[in-house]
């Protein structure tokens, strides 16, 4: 090689590489990458993390949380604190009443943070000043921590430090719909993260990883299987292989549920039948929970899928959902453990329109679940579809403990591909006034209890966590598990801070690219509502996988699989008409909603054509016609997708180029995705109404049958 190629050659190896980039991103360190801070931030926090205090013998928990303490602190200034026993100037004390006797002195308001909840105080503690972390137990104390690492990479001022947090929600859960062989129904990162097949004897660090992004949030619940759930995750070697993954998340406050199938008694050939009124069946089921107590102290409880898409259930054997819980929940009663059964059902005998059958079955049996029942339901009375108006159930139970269902995997809203940030949706849902109060019931008001003060409260996500490198599938999709488990924790919390809160820990704390990527991720919800179902419309996708748009779909064995059935377009009009003269479905609503849902002139035009039935040429509030409203829409969710890929390439220069890139692909399939799905619901909206394009709209570049030909015989997600 000639000199000169071999000096310039040594120049670019040792040129500095700008600090940001010098580690490799791939998205596994989620939110918790302690990278170090620029020298002006490190100078301001290091006199705050001189040391980390704690009396007396650690837990396993309090070892978590002084360990999580000790890597963030040494990744974000460069330094390994001391852990010490006794105060000192610029440390971090970790203090339960019971740890430091002392902390009586303080006489700061311990009893309010109950169990979980936890205090970060910067104060003068014996001459010493220190940041205090105070909580009633070992795991407020973790999550305190967490606190504390968050408030340090989010830019938190130290100095002042006064913050004090209790969960609103008790149960704070994911759901996992992953099966016992690996796979994962509607996961799109991978295989399980559980390796079944390894346990109970080979574990895994991801599990600890796993259970440390959870903690970060305050999650302390995870259902580990899928709810169409196996006989076998009940016999004794899989009871063993979760009772290893529960002695693993134990530290971090997690506690392990498994789904359960209802006939699994009967499936074992272990009793004649699974009939919950019966006692063989009810006595199996309490000898099973105190097998699963033997192994697991600390076991959550079972998640029930009954009688809904061919599972078995109490209607089996002519019962009622309350019946099937009450038996589960009367063996669970005496460990402790809950029944979380779900309320998504719908029967295949039963024309009733989809919409209405879950209120149908619950409503009638309010007041008739045992304490230890929450029954479960999800945000929306069809299927997390990219919107829907609020579950009717939720406020209509007032003597039933109610668990929001959220879906943190994108099954209908583009996979892991599309960016889609769900703290709009979710946020959407949960600040709803279910209006059964003058004085305001929001649906976060039932989940936290507080509407009807029920002492059991919970949230359910179900989790698009899987084995992939970046475990969501997709970078931005670690902000949806990221803001579930904060929501969880806190349901009256801004989705537009989370998601500033998350970028600034997952990619920058220039505040100029937190606000640029939260801009992006706050639109991007409704741009794919208006790219696929816009004005109300729901389930246009295609079939089986959900990828894709498949309006014309009219060949399923049962109506209400198939999209013809939701959207009803003929050539005079579109839309489902739940309206009084419809299906009702508004009367499921409390009074002020049933007023407003009843009349298409004051439905709100984002659940438009969910209430009602119009014709084309329906006069919207804008002075447009309906269908030119619809084209709008679609136009516009095409635009805003290839907006939000325009913005991430201003933004290059700023993230590092593993995440760039791969983030950068992305956007790009959901902008031509987004052009597909309004390319296909136009042209086959345009053949059912004899509509033509308004003038100056783009024709779509095939035909209808041509977009009917599209198939995925393998997408991802079937389980
Ligand atoms: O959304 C539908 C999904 C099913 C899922 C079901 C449910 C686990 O398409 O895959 O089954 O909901 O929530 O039970």
């Amino acid at each position: 090689m000639p000199a000169f190629l071999r000096i310039l050659a040594l120049l670019v190896l040792f040129l500095p590489l700008d600090k940001a980039w010098a580690v490799q991103e791939d998205g596994y360190e989620l939110w918790l990458r302690y990278r170090p801070l620029d020298s002006q931030a490190q100078a301001r926090v290091r006199p705050h993390a001189q040391a980390i205090v704690f009396a007396g013998k650690p837990s396993l928990t309090v070892q978590a949380a002084v360990a999580e303490l000790q890597r963030g602190i040494k990744g974000l200034l460069g330094q390994e604190p001391s852990l010490v026993q006794a105060l000192r100037d610029g440390a971090v004390v970790l203090a339960t009443p019971t740890s430091m006797p002392a902390l009586d002195t303080l006489k700061l308001p311990m009893a309010a943070l109950g169990k979980e909840g936890y205090l970060l105080r910067r104060l003068q503690w014996r001459g010493h000043s220190v940041t205090l972390i105070a909580a009633n137990s070992d795991v407020g104390l973790l999550y305190g921590a967490f606190a504390w690492l968050r408030a340090v990479n989010t830019g938190g001022d130290l100095a002042a430090l006064d913050v004090q947090s209790i969960p609103k929600v008790q149960l704070r859960m994911l759901n996992h719909w992953d099966n016992l062989d690996r796979t994962v129904e509607r996961g799109y990162a991978g295989e399980s993260i559980w390796d079944w097949w390894a346990l109970p004897d080979i574990s895994d660090t991801r599990y600890v990883d796993y259970a440390r992004a959870n903690a970060s949030l305050g999650i302390n619940g995870a259902a580990l299987n899928n709810v169409n759930s196996k006989a076998e995750v009940l016999t004794g070697p899989w009871i063993a292989k979760a009772a290893a993954l529960a002695d693993t998340l134990r530290p971090y406050g997690i506690k392990v549920y498994l789904s359960v199938r209802f006939s699994t008694p009967w499936e074992l050939k272990e009793t004649v039948t699974a009939d919950p009124l019966e006692p063989a069946v009810a006595a199996w089921w309490r000898e099973k929970a105190r097998e699963i107590y033997t192994a697991i102290p600390d076991f959550g409880g079972f998640l029930v899928k009954a009688n809904s898409e061919g599972q078995p259930g109490p209607q089996d054997y002519g019962r009622n959902h309350a019946d099937g819980a009450n038996m589960l929940a009367r063996a669970l009663a005496p460990h402790g453990g809950v029944v979380l059964w779900r309320a998504f059902v719908y029967s295949p005998d039963n024309r009733e329109d989809r919409a209405k059958q879950a209120f149908s079955e619950f409503k009638p049996l309010d007041g008739s679940f045992d304490a230890n029942v929450v029954v479960q339901v999800k945000n929306g009375a069809i299927d997390f579809q990219p919107r829907e108006p609020f579950h009717p159930l939720l406020g209509a139970m007032p003597k039933t403990a109610l668990a929001l269902e959220l879906q943190i995997t994108k099954e209908y809203l583009g996979f892991a591909t599309h960016l889609a940030y769900l703290g709009p949706l979710f946020e959407e849902v949960l600040k709803t006034d279910t209006r059964w109060r003058d004085t305001g019931a929001t649906v976060a008001d039932v989940v936290d209890g507080s509407l009807h003060r029920h002492p059991l409260t919970a949230m359910a996500g179900v989790a698009n966590i899987g084995s992939s490198r970046s475990w969501s599938g997709s970078h931005f999709d670690q902000a949806n598990w990221y803001v579930f488990g904060r929501m969880a924790w806190d349901p009256r919390a801004s989705a537009r801070a989370l998601a500033e809160e998350w970028v600034a820990q997952t990619f920058s704390t220039d505040p100029k690219v937190i606000s640029a990527v939260a801009d992006m991720m706050m639109r991007s919800r409704e741009a794919v509502v208006n790219y696929m179902t816009p004005l109300g419309l729901h389930h246009l996708m295609a079939t089986g996988h959900h990828h894709g748009p498949g309006p014309w779909v009219d060949d399923l064995q049962r109506p209400d699989w198939n999209p013809v059935y939701y959207h009803q377009a003929d050539t005079g009009g579109i839309g489902f008409d739940r309206g009084p003269q419809g299906s009702n479905a508004v009367a499921q609503y409390a009074p002020g909603w049933q007023r407003v849902f009843s009349d298409p002139h004051s439905t709100p035009d984002e659940y438009l054509l969910w209430f009602h039935h119009l014709p084309w040429d329906y006069k919207m509030r804008s002075g447009n016609t309906l269908w030119v409203e619809l084209v709008g829409h679609y136009d516009a969710g095409v635009a805003a997708a290839s907006d939000l890929h325009l913005r991430w390439t201003h933004l290059k220069a700023a993230i590092d180029p593993q995440r760039y890139a791969e983030t950068e692909a992305r956007l790009r399939v959901q902008k031509r995705e987004a052009q597909w799905w309004r390319d296909a619901c136009l042209v086959y909206f345009q053949v059912v109404s004899g509509q033509a394009l308004p003038p100056g709209t783009q024709a779509a570049p095939l035909s209808l049958q041509q977009y009917k030909a599209i198939r995925f015989p393998y997408a991802p997600g079937r389980g």
